[in-house]
């Protein structure tokens, strides 16, 4: 995927700082980077929580330029010790605990990693001083919207969760970081996002999962909460483009102008598979349900001469025959720990 941008860049990134990178958004991040960026040198660093998975990033092992480091955001001396060593330019943020269900469950670890993980990062950079730091943050912390209108960057932050309010805690302490010490931060905003390697908590893999096993499709409330889709490598070409052409100070709004019904999404892979609806189960809502997420993306378009490229008709047939082939990436990822975690959040939830 070459990117053809209309002005030069502003920034060109010689050694870069992924933190996040063994996760969904990261890997594919990684891999573009890798694929599109030769020469640059790149340090995955990630603490390989229960989100992150080395099976994800096997393929890039051995690559010219690349080096994965197990360790956690909130070591600040550590991390700012490798900044200096490995002289890194650029740090590219998206290391986080990122599921909803599981912050409503327990909050603590997302104030943790997403608030107390970004400052110590941040910490460690302005020790170091670095020349870019993205923040990769999420259309949710606008909070929730009625069947009109969509999320500018001028909306205020209203997070309803407690994972959207710690990426809305990250963001505001990013925001203090430029005003304070002129530190160059870009915020982007991005919509949902699909595609190969997320972890089957997330509702397209997890319906995919299920259906494939001819097993129950938990929707919540009614089905008919709306989300904005976009690809994850549409996402991560956007967080690219922020960090060669991004103003700093400056928040990107992400998104592909793709609103679907969750009932849809679900009622479309189970035609793709040639699963009956009968699987379907409406199930008790997720407390706190924001209704609807819809983004502009108009700045970042302008700005930062980025566009979606792939087509939902596309994105989605490549994605569901991703995870159909992948079976042993999936049942690497269903351990203890996940039949606990969904043990805990469907059981009650089954018997509406
Ligand atoms: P993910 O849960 O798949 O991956 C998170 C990664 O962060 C994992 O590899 C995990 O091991 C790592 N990590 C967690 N805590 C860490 C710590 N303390 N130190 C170092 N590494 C740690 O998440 P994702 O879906 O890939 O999301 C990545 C980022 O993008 C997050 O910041 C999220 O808020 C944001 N985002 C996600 C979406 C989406 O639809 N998934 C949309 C917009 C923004
Ligand atoms: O079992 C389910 N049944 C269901 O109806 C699950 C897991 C979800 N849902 C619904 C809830 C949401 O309306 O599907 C929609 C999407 O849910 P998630 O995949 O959990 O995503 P969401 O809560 O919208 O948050 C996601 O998008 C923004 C990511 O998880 C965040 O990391 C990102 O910031």
């Amino acid at each position: 995927m070459s990117q053809p941008f209309a002005d030069p860049p502003r920034h060109t990134p010689r050694c870069m700082l992924v933190t996040g990178g063994a996760g969904f958004i990261g890997s594919n991040f990684v891999r573009l980077l890798l694929r599109e960026r030769p020469g640059l040198r790149l340090i995955n660093y990630d603490a390989l929580t229960y989100a992150g998975n080395l099976r994800s990033i096997a393929d890039l092992d051995g690559h010219d330029g690349y080096l994965f480091v197990r360790g956690d955001i909130c070591e600040t001396e550590r991390v700012a010790a490798l900044l200096r060593e490995q002289r890194v330019d650029t740090i590219v943020h998206f290391a986080a605990e990122s599921h909803v269900d599981r912050s409503i469950l327990a909050g603590a670890e997302f104030v943790r990693t997403n608030v107390v993980g970004t400052q110590s990062l941040l910490d460690a950079a302005l020790q170091v001083g670095v020349e870019r730091f993205v923040q990769v943050s999420t259309d949710e912390v606008y909070g929730s919207l009625g069947p009109e209108g969509r999320f500018t960057e001028e909306t205020p932050l209203q997070p309803n969760s407690p994972y959207s309010a710690s990426k809305a805690g990250a963001d505001l302490l990013c925001r203090a970081a430029f005003h304070t010490h002129g530190f160059p931060v870009v915020i982007t905003r991005c919509s949902n996002n699909y595609g190969p390697y997320q972890f089957p908590e997330k509702l397209i893999p997890l319906m995919i999962m299920r259906a494939l096993a001819d097993e129950a499709l938990p929707v919540y409330g009614d089905g008919m909460n709306v989300r904005d889709w976009i690809h994850v490598e549409d996402h991560a070409a956007a967080v690219l483009a922020a960090a060669e052409r991004g103003r700093p100070g400056e928040v990107y709004n992400i998104g592909a102008d793709n609103e679907w019904p969750n009932i849809e999404i679900v009622r479309l892979i189970l035609r793709s598979l040639g699963k009956p609806e009968s699987l379907i189960r409406f199930v008790k809502d997720r407390p706190g349900h924001d209704r609807r997420y819809a983004i502009d993306s108009a700045k970042a378009r302008r700005e930062l001469s980025w566009a979606p490229r792939i087509s939902f008709e596309e994105g989605i047939a490549r994605t569901i025959a991703w995870y159909r082939e992948h079976g042993d990436w999936l049942s690497s990822i269903i351990t203890g720990e996940y039949r606990e975690y969904y043990e805990k959040n469907y059981a009650h939830k089954m018997q509406a």
